[in-house]
């Protein structure tokens, strides 16, 4: 197929992308915020007698689509536009809750998806989620003028305009989706390249079906790692005693769990979860006793870019960790693998969350990733953590709120799934460093401060982040003022950063602050109901009423009515509860 008037792209990913979601053929927001409305239980349509619960999520989900002035869509139409993807009772407050996909006959529609629930009488009381009112309506392709390898071969012309020639992709996967573009809705293949050489790179391309036009497309790796460049030509050090074949060994078949020990990254002594090779002796960072494991490795500062791609990819997790006998002398590993142990056991008791995935999935971090790397990260398999370069940051598995933050990045993927960027990005990395302040479970303002004991060696009292007062830190430019946004209208509308998730993320983790200390901003006042009532007021926003698409409007209407299904309304009055999570968001300035 001849594809050489590709449609060379002017815009960087990330304005592209906003421009796919907020441009004309937006699908219509739909927040139904009737929190105002004083009553009992909220309801947004009365149950109508002798219906199940899905005919009520049909006939409701039915109200809410057909084009304006026209009669709404039918149940049966609904039942075509929306397919249900999760649905589940909570029994502890007797609601049931809806996950729904908007299709286009029987193609999904990119990114849209709804959370709708139910009370204890069927009364819908939630609905959160995009919906395309016209979509029944409009007349989209279905059948595809192009074959998927073609669709590839647009993709990958363009990947090789821009990194050369590639002779070996280490995978290609390709979907037919509708893709709300700003021309309007396209049946597009969803093209998804991963490259190694001579470039890393996890390129997505949106393909139109019908002309081969690429509609929309980003490198989640250059997105990620802004330093690809510097980062190519990577020396290669490896640390002393470090092994050197790159592919991961597996840990013995015949093991035994043995207590070990070892000092921390700040030289605590510790003890801790390990086994031992019934033949060899050796023992490795493996915690049998929690979910289907805890495995930690090292990467012998690889290349970050490389192996947060190949280890996506691949698998690849490093080098094992091991030991002669049951004392470990590698700190950044005893660090992390103590860190992501206690943050499995906080999902687990205060969230009744079997690891990640909620079925015990194993905890995979990898350590020395990078030459002095000052990040972490979650790459859909695992953790990993830069050094640090030793004076912005030192081992970033020493700091507890870092690992909490990388393993919610996790919880976020197995159940909302927020698209890393805009809006949507800043609540995912919110609700990282939500959960990640909650877990490290400190007292005081250290609980608010983020990654405080990683940072800056030499200076005492700062962070990266501060969640109660996060306009006390510095970020440059991005920002009117310099700091990092404490206010809606302060938020910043740039490209970097995937639209700012490092930095709007600020004024959510501020409504989280003042929900649980309580506080006056910006002239309103919020009571305090605690971190215990606090935390599990998130977690269930997370993950029974947020969408991939959330940003700010839909965050607080999801902590409203999961603050309302815990704290129910009484005598026709919100709850104390409620009121300081209305109050809390209205102080960020979100309505
Ligand atoms: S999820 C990860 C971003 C990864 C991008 C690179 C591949 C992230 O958000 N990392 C945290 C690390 C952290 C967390 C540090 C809590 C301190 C406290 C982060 O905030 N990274 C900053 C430096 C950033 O990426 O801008
Ligand atoms: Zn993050």
């Amino acid at each position: 197929m001849k594809s050489n008037h590709l449609k060379k792209k002017v815009v960087p990913a990330v304005l592209a992308a906003s421009i796919a979601f907020a441009g004309l053929a937006l699908p219509a927001k739909n927040v139904l915020a009737n929190e105002e409305v004083v009553r009992i239980q909220q309801q947004l349509m009365e149950a109508p007698t002798g219906l199940s619960k899905q005919e009520i999520l049909y006939s409701f989900l039915g109200s809410q689509v057909g084009a304006e002035g026209k009669a709404r869509a039918t149940s049966v139409e609904a039942t075509e536009q929306f397919s249900i993807i999760e649905e589940k009772a909570d029994s502890k407050t007797n609601t049931y809750h809806f996950k729904t996909q908007e299709m286009y006959q029987g193609i999904p529609v990119y990114a849209s998806q709804q959370t709708i629930a139910l009370d204890k009488d069927n009364n819908v009381i939630s609905f959160i989620g995009d919906v395309n009112k016209d979509l029944s309506r409009s007349i989209i392709p279905t059948e595809p003028s192009l074959t998927t390898e073609e669709a590839e071969t647009v993709a990958k012309e363009s990947i090789e305009a821009q990194i050369g020639e590639v002779s070996s992709y280490d995978g290609v996967e390709s979907e037919l989706i509708i893709y709300p573009s700003d021309a309007g809705k396209r049946l597009a293949y969803l093209v998804k390249a991963s490259t190694s050489i001579p470039a890393p790179g996890y390129f997505h391309y949106f393909v139109d079906a019908t002309s081969g036009e690429v509609l929309h497309n980003f490198d989640a790796v250059a997105a990620l790692t802004p330093a690809l460049e510097e980062d190519e030509n990577a020396k290669f050090t490896p640390l002393a005693g470090g092994g050197t074949t790159p592919a991961p060994r597996a840990l013995p078949i015949e093991y035994v769990d043995v207590t070990a020990k070892g000092m921390d990254i700040f030289g605590k002594l510790h003890s801790f979860n390990t086994v031992k090779d019934a033949s060899s002796s050796k023992h490795f960072l493996y915690d049998g006793t929690r979910g289907k494991g805890v495995h930690t490795f090292k990467a012998n500062r690889m290349p970050e870019t490389s192996f947060i791609l190949l280890s996506a990819l691949l698998g690849l997790t490093g080098f094992e960790v091991e030991s002669n006998k049951n004392f470990f002398y590698d700190p950044a590993a005893v660090s992390a693998h103590i860190n992501a142990s206690k943050t499995f056991d906080y999902f687990k008791n205060i969230h009744g969350r079997n690891s990640l995935d909620n079925n015990g999935m194993k905890l995979v971090s990898t350590v020395h990733i990078g030459d002095k790397w000052n990040n972490a990260a979650w790459n859909g398999k695992q953790m990993l953590y830069g050094d640090g370069d030793g004076q912005r940051m030192i081992s970033l598995s020493g700091g507890l709120d870092v690992i909490a933050h990388e393993m919610t990045h996790g919880v976020i993927e197995k159940t909302t799934n927020l698209i890393y960027e805009n809006e949507s990005g800043a609540i995912n990395e919110s609700i990282a460093d939500i959960f990640g302040a909650f877990a490290e479970n400190k007292t005081g303002e250290g609980l608010w401060l983020l990654g405080e004991d990683i940072w800056t060696p030499g200076i005492q009292g700062d962070a990266l982040r501060s969640m109660s007062d996060p306009g006390s830190v510095y970020i440059g430019g991005y920002t009117e003022d310099g700091y990092y946004p404490d206010h809606y209208d302060k938020r910043y509308l740039g490209e970097l950063d995937r639209g700012g998730v490092h930095i709007n993320s600020s004024i959510n983790n501020k409504a989280a602050q003042l929900i649980t200390d309580g506080g006056t901003h910006y002239g309103v006042t919020v009571n305090g109901i605690g971190k215990a009532r606090t935390e599990k007021i998130f977690y269930r926003a997370l993950t029974l009423y947020l969408t991939p698409s959330s940003g700010f409007a839909e965050m607080r209407q999801a902590a409203i009515q999961a603050a309302r299904d815990l704290h129910p309304d009484r005598n026709g009055a919100p709850s104390l509860e409620v009121q300081s999570v209305m109050a809390a968001y209205d102080a960020i300035g979100v309505y």
